[in-house]
């Protein structure tokens, strides 16, 4: 028997299980370094990585791009007769896909799902009507539902925003979706929800009432956090920053202005941050950079795993191929003891040329393949201690005698200055960073030496 959901129709069936055949492998279709149950630091890679399938890219996304139509053809939707069928093709598409490649994880909007309908009533009925399948096959399959989402950007009558717009009727409808979205999620054992506020920004500050625009976006989410727990919902809220694009800014810019904002309005506890590497690149930050800081403040829920092109400033949603920052990613993610609810969704899609069925998935074993490399070399990281210990070692005129009374707020100014005055100038503060012999190090755990 196939190790694999396949239903009525299979949609790949050029290609079988991908497997692990080591870094020697020839094969394309074929993990190099993605070794799922291979032990890593106590925790087999599949549950570090807890990589998840983005709905719309792999599912929906077309190759249509604003100068040009779809050059992707979509074999789930050629031979339906409605979107409902359609939609229900997708989904065995979307399985089969998610077994034959081994992830565990699938993160979804409502509408990459299932159709708007004639009425917010019918659109909760196409919904559902999906989400039922989706429970029936993640039960028959074992795949789980990382985080569900509610698309309240794409359809024109967001074109002002959605929690955010001028007139409270779009505000209402955006309500619409957001409740029915986080009741799918319940329904699907979802472990998170998240909110990208793409329109939740403005284009002109000449229309704009700013403050107006975060209180509402603050009620807006506070009352969502209040549903969702009513509901019975378990899982995380996430906030996905972003600085702009399709707004001109994004109120949710990045990780610390979003962190500002979840502390201001209360949502700090039920709220974390699903951070994504282009949206990073974005903001002109590295992604490493977004990571560490939601990590340090106790905000990193999960990741969106992409890239950026370095020569412009678009949001590409590339495949994620650097080493140097998968490691760095995971690093910052082993530092905190792993991902609970989160994990690595491929936010990512391929190229508009890339147009072969098997592209899809040649571009996810080397986005998978890229985070185990960059498991391994955290692990590495860890293991060896030179960083770590060089980071601790720098820090440690903070761990006792005057320096551990600052930390613990028993000085005042003055007695800080007077320590100051007793010391004199000396040479303090003329101590190597040793920036170089750290990215030294760090090349060599690269090198697997
Ligand atoms: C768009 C965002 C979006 C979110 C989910 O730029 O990345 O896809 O992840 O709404
Ligand atoms: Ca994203
Ligand atoms: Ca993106």
């Amino acid at each position: 028997m196939a190790n694999y959901y396949a239903g009525a129709k299979e949609y790949f069936p050029e290609i079988k299980k991908i497997e692990y055949e080591g870094a020697k492998s020839k094969n394309p279709l074929a993990f190099r370094y993605y070794d799922a149950n291979k032990v890593i630091g106590g925790k087999k890679m599949k549950d570090h990585l807890r990589f998840a399938i983005a709905y719309w890219h792999s599912f929906c996304g077309n190759g249509s791009d604003p100068f040009g139509a779809a050059t992707v053809i979509h074999p789930w939707s050629l031979d339906a007769k409605t979107q409902m069928e359609a939609a229900e093709n997708k989904m065995d598409a979307a399985f089969e896909f998610f077994t034959k490649l081994g992830t565990e994880y699938y993160a979804f909007h409502d509408r990459d799902m299932a159709p708007e309908g004639a009425s917010p009533a019918e659109s909760e009925k196409n919904l559902f009507a999906l989400v039922t399948k989706a429970k029936k096959l993640q039960a028959e399959t074992g795949v789980k539902l990382l985080w569900g989402t509610a698309n309240v950007f794409s359809n024109p009558r967001f074109m002002n925003g959605a929690a955010t717009n001028p007139e409270f009727a779009v505000v209402a409808l955006a309500a619409t979706q957001v409740k029915a979205a986080i009741d799918a999620t319940i329904e699907l054992g979802g472990e998170g929800y998240t909110f990208w506020g793409g329109r939740e920004g403005y284009m002109s500050l000449l229309n704009t009432d700013l403050q107006k625009e975060k209180d509402n976006l603050a009620r807006f989410l506070t009352m969502a956090r209040d549903y969702g727990r009513k509901q019975g919902f378990k899982g995380v809220f996430y906030i996905e920053p972003k600085p702009m694009e399709p707004s001109k800014h994004q109120y949710d810019f990045d990780t610390e202005t979003v962190i500002g904002f979840l502390r201001h309005y209360g949502l700090d506890k039920d709220f974390r941050l699903n951070i994504e590497a282009n949206h990073a690149e974005l903001a002109g930050h590295e992604f490493s950079h977004e990571l560490e800081t939601a990590a340090a403040a106790g905000f990193l829920g999960s990741v969106d795993a992409n890239r950026g092109d370095n020569m412009n400033g678009w949001d590409t949603d590339q495949f994620p191929m650097s080493y140097y920052e998968t490691a760095l990613a995971m690093y910052t993610i082993l530092k905190i003891g792993g991902f609970t609810t989160g994990g690595l969704n491929f936010d990512s899609k391929i190229r508009r040329n890339s147009v072969d069925l098997s592209d899809l998935f040649i571009a996810h074993i080397g986005g998978m393949d890229a985070f185990a490399v960059g498991l391994e070399i955290a692990q590495r990281i860890i293991d060896d201690g030179v960083i770590p210990n060089f980071v601790k070692d720098r820090y440690a005129s903070f761990a006792g005698g005057d320096g551990l009374k600052f930390t613990k707020g028993e000085l005042s100014l003055d007695q800080l200055a007077k320590i100051g005055t007793d010391a004199g100038y000396g040479s303090a503060g003329l101590t190597s960073g040793k920036q170089e012999y750290l990215e030294n190090v760090l090349n060599s755990y690269l090198l697997g030496l």
